[in-house]
């Protein structure tokens, strides 16, 4: 069978490219875009930032007052607030100008997604590489962005690829190549791999993914267990037989808010929720959505996130539902929560427009 022939694509420092875009002076100067926290002063994170500012070693997650340090001998430094309603409308354009160059286009996130292009390059990849700087280019024309791709037979080896060069980086591993290409990276350029599963590699004397494939599945299952240990196994190897599945950005409606204290206190933190669940339950009715998906949100007291959700079995724009969910996912959240929470949000998804109420006398 012919290979199939998968996109990554991935925008460059999308936040503050964004903020470029609109503001073109910033492209000489460090740009750092964060997340203040309410409240005051320099509190809060740097959500991204452009190369400029990274070479002085500023990082996503990094709290803000450590990045104005870093840039410190910079005075042109530029520290700008996130504003996420306009960098979707950035996104919803180049995702627009991507999907009509796909086969199968599945949106990942804001900055990324995967295009199946296999049938319209008959799975060669000289074409493949034509048709990543034909994007390359029409997104730069239409919407000024520039991004990066990763082209391979499938969707993890394309999602690393997509990382190895950047900014504005193409990179193609055709099949005969993906062995040459893995062998040498280090071991945490695997999706999924973090700083934890490296440093446990790393005491075996284990760095590069070469490396890796010493070890069998039985012991990789083993250590990690069997979905994880069986990833592992094939992640190194370069198999992934995931297809790319349609998918389109889907709208959500969430709110989040900085709690006056770091708390895991679960009624402190369920007096909030409430209010939150409030919030966007007040958003979904004013656009006359239901729901059926409900999450909530925390980013804890180190800065990294984590989140749970649920889907519902019907589509509902009930506040009770919403409220009961949130709830409950509130409390499995908070089974063997050691760290605390400094931001807690609440979300809906998979919305749809509320049946039957199309009759125009609904809008007097
Ligand atoms: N983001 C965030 N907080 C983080 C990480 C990311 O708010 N801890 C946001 C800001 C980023 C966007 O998500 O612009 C995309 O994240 P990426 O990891 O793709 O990073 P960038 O696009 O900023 O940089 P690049 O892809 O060039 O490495
Ligand atoms: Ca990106
Ligand atoms: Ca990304």
């Amino acid at each position: 069978m012919e290979s199939r022939v998968i996109f990554h694509i991935d925008f460059d420092y999308f936040f503050a490219q964004c903020e470029e875009i609109r503001n073109p002076e910033l492209k000489s100067k460090p740009v750092c875009v964060c997340v203040y926290s309410d409240r005051g002063g320099d509190s809060g994170a740097i959500a991204t930032a452009n190369y400029t500012a990274r070479k002085y070693g500023v990082k996503s997650g990094m709290p803000i007052a450590f990045a104005k340090k870093r840039l410190e001998e910079r005075n042109d430094a530029v520290f700008l607030p996130v504003d996420f309603d306009y960098y979707i409308e950035i996104s919803d354009k180049a995702m627009q100008v991507m999907k009509d160059f796909a086969d199968i286009f599945e949106y990942v996130g804001k900055d990324e997604a995967y295009l199946d292009v296999t049938k319209r390059i008959d799975s060669n990849f000289d074409k493949a590489m034509h048709l990543a700087q034909q994007i390359k280019n029409s997104i730069r024309d239409k919407v000024k962005l520039s991004c990066s791709i990763g082209i391979s037979p499938n969707k993890l080896i394309s999602k690393i690829a997509s990382d190895y060069k950047k900014p504005d980086g193409l990179t193609v591993v055709p099949p005969n190549k993906i062995e040459v290409f893995l062998d040498a990276l280090p071991i945490r350029t695997i999706p999924g791999i973090g700083k934890k599963t490296e440093q446990k590699f790393s005491e075996m004397k284990l760095e590069t993914i070469e490396d890796l494939k010493k070890l069998d599945v039985f012991t990789l299952h083993k250590e990690f267990g069997r979905k994880s240990g069986t990833y592992i196994y094939n992640a190194v190897r370069g198999t992934d037989y995931e297809p790319v599945k349609e998918r389109e950005p889907s709208i959500q409606f969430s709110k989040i808010t900085t709690l006056k204290k770091d708390s895991k206190d679960y009624d402190f933190l369920l007096e909030n929720l409430i209010e939150l669940c409030k919030e966007v339950h007040d958003v979904v009715i004013k656009n006359n959505k239901t729901f059926k998906s409900i999450g909530i949100h925390f980013v804890q007291s180190d800065l990294s996130n984590k989140s749970k959700s649920r889907m519902l079995r019907n589509p509902t724009s009930n506040y009770e539902e919403l409220q009961k969910n949130a709830v409950q996912l509130l409390k499995e959240a908070l089974e063997n929560q050691t760290i605390t929470i400094r931001r807690l949000g609440v979300k809906v998804a998979e919305l749809s427009e509320i049946q039957g109420q199309r009759d125009i006398t609904s809008f007097f």
